[in-house]
């Protein structure tokens, strides 16, 4: 294995957020935060620099709705989750819950509009470029235990459906709120969790009590959960039903037929050199990077400096920290002067390769594009 030169602190010249941190996110480090609005903050590219692991106060935030009040923080232990279309449902205090045998789930948590900004048809919405994902570990009861507990499922389940704990306003419709179905095989994996890196869950992240589902997108691990239920229908929340769909540019609304924003697939992107710096022509520079594979590990992952025309193999380094966290990967590189466009390209342990260009879709989700996520550097 080459060595990898050190750290480059480019991220360290990062400007302070222009906006301010909203009060329930206070605990933000500001200068490794882009501020869109009051529910969505974005990590800036590189500022976590090569960390295995996402600081919480590094990590993006994303609400749909504005979040509860910082009250149902004041006794965790007294939050209800109730667990249905179970043969015994019931519900369930976090205290209980913690009484029971957990688990530790190393995840990249994003959210399905990450690299929206790249997106030339500039779809509405915030336009993430690289931060609105992090990864993080999730502390918590694992579902398919908690169901086995409860007599297994009622027959006919199809989705497993958490629900938040956000209060609708008066004469708000019901079906606005944040209410997401996932295929029921994703419950092998889902943790009702209740850290994050081995501290509480802040409110701003969904605690006291949180949903993962490994592998899927940042929508579908629901904050705040207060009901966790199995049938054989999807919710009908808007959410789920006309939002977070893989619609087509040309459509004007979502169909419910078009396909839900579930499983990851595999994505990479350069974290260092930052876009538009300058490095010394014939020197060596590190090109560094995170990569995950969605739901399957990361096989390899390889790096261009000429826009894609060739490729070479970078190194993982790093901890590997199970199937749904990222790598970060490594390669070492010499320069000749000018322009190049450096970017990567991740391969999962099935084959399956990142895409070269994005899918179109009204909404600009999932973009896994290595094209779209190449940065040009100057060699000098
Ligand atoms: N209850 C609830 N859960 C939610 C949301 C929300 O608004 N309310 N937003 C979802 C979306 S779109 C994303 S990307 C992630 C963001 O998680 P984070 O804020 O902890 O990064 O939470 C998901 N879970
Ligand atoms: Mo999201």
């Amino acid at each position: 294995m080459s060595a990898v030169a050190p750290l480059q602190r480019a991220f360290a010249q990062a400007a302070p957020a222009a906006r301010p941190l909203p009060a329930y996110a206070a605990f933000k480090d500001p200068g490794s935060m882009i501020v869109h609005s009051t529910n969505t903050i974005e990590m800036r590219r590189g500022a976590a620099g090569m960390g295995a692991v996402t600081t919480v106060n590094q990590l993006y935030v994303r609400n749909n709705l504005a979040p509860p009040s910082a009250d149902i923080m004041a006794k965790p232990d007294e939050w209800v989750v109730s667990v249905e279309g179970v043969r015994v449902p019931r519900q369930f205090t976090l205290g209980e819950l913690k009484k029971r045998k957990s688990e530790t789930v190393t995840m990249v948590l994003q959210c399905s509009g990450n690299g929206r900004g790249f997106f030339p048809s500039k779809p509405s919405g915030t336009p993430w470029t690289t931060g609105a994902a992090g990864c993080v570990m999730f502390t918590g009861v694992p579902v398919r235990e908690l169901v086995a507990a409860q007599g297994g499922l009622l027959k006919g389940a199809r989705f497993m459906t958490g629900t938040g704990g956000e209060v609708l306003p008066a004469g708000i419709d019901p079906k606005s709120r944040v209410e997401r179905s996932v295929p029921l095989e994703a419950m092998e994996d889902a943790i009702l969790a209740w850290q994050i890196n081995g501290e509480p869950i802040p409110l701003a992240h969904g605690g006291p009590l949180r949903l993962v589902v490994p592998g899927f997108t940042g929508v579908n691990s629901v904050k705040y959960v207060k009901r966790l239920a199995f049938g054989s229908e999807e919710s009908d929340s808007a959410i789920q039903q006309t939002d977070y769909r893989m619609t087509p540019a040309s459509e004007k609304s979502v169909r419910p037929t078009d396909p839900s924003v579930w499983q990851m697939p595999p994505k990479s992107w350069v974290n260092l050199p930052l876009p538009d710096s300058q490095v010394k022509a014939g020197e060596t520079v590190a090109i560094q990077g995170v990569a995950f594979g969605g739901v399957h590990a990361v096989r390899h992952v390889d790096v261009s400096t000429d826009g894609g025309a060739t490729w070479a193999r970078a190194e993982l380094v790093g901890p590997d920290l199970g199937r749904f966290a990222w790598r970060q990967f490594a390669l070492n590189v010499k320069l000749s002067p000018g322009a190049h466009l450096v970017t990567s390209r991740i391969t999962d342990v099935k084959g399956n390769v990142q895409i070269e260009n994005r899918v179109e879709n009204r909404a600009g989700y999932i973009n896994s594009s290595w094209r779209d996520h190449a940065v040009k550097i100057q060699a000098a």
